[in-house]
């Protein structure tokens, strides 16, 4: 499994699963989410109803999968991050759940590129760099490495593509 840092939008990246920054609602928001939805117009919010229709919203730290509409990617698997709260409600559990259920779920549906946020550090204000061993630790020490090929951590700030360099 190849892990790739890139700065850029992640609606624009052609992968089998983009991952989204989403809330318990997953009927849409501000950030990435609302970039997601926008450039991949309403299939995605469509199947993000009916998930909620059948199993309520979705816990912080679960993951679950829709079409991606017009998006170059196959999928989006919307996961629900940590809102960062002084580190004493569990947050990195949470995020590093968030990261986990993904690679499960795009695994599940036989996706073999994955696209991921810096989920949790906007909005949610979860700090950057404690974000960024996160993930990349879950990502690397994932037990199924075989079953993907690629994943792209993809940075829309500075910030974290600096990081993200230091710790790849
Ligand atoms: N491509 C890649 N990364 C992006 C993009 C993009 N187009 N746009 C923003 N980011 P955030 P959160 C980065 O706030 O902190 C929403 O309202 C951004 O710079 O999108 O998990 C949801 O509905 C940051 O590094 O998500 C929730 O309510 C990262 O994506 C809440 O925000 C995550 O920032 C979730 O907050």
């Amino acid at each position: 499994m190849k892990i790739e840092i890139i700065k850029g939008d992640i609606t624009k990246i052609e992968v089998d699963a983009i991952v989204n920054a989403a809330n318990t609602s997953l009927l849409g928001g501000g950030g990435v989410d609302g970039a997601i939805h926008g450039a991949g117009g309403p299939e995605i919010l469509e199947d993000c109803q009916k998930i909620r229709n059948a199993q309520g919203k979705c816990k912080v730290g679960n993951a679950v999968i829709t079409r991606a509409g017009k998006l170059p990617a196959k999928h989006v698997i919307h996961t629900v991050g940590p809102h960062w709260n002084g580190g004493s409600n569990k947050e990195s559990i949470k995020l590093e759940s968030c990261y986990e259920k993904s690679i499960e779920l795009a695994i599940e549906n036989n996706c073999r590129t994955i696209a991921f946020p810096c989920i949790s550090t906007g909005i949610y204000r979860f700090p950057k760099e404690q974000a960024a061993e996160i993930a990349v630790k879950t990502i690397k020490l994932h037990k199924n490495q075989d079953a993907i090929d690629r994943i792209i951590i993809v940075c829309f700030d500075d910030e974290n593509y600096q990081l993200y360099q230091q710790l790849i």
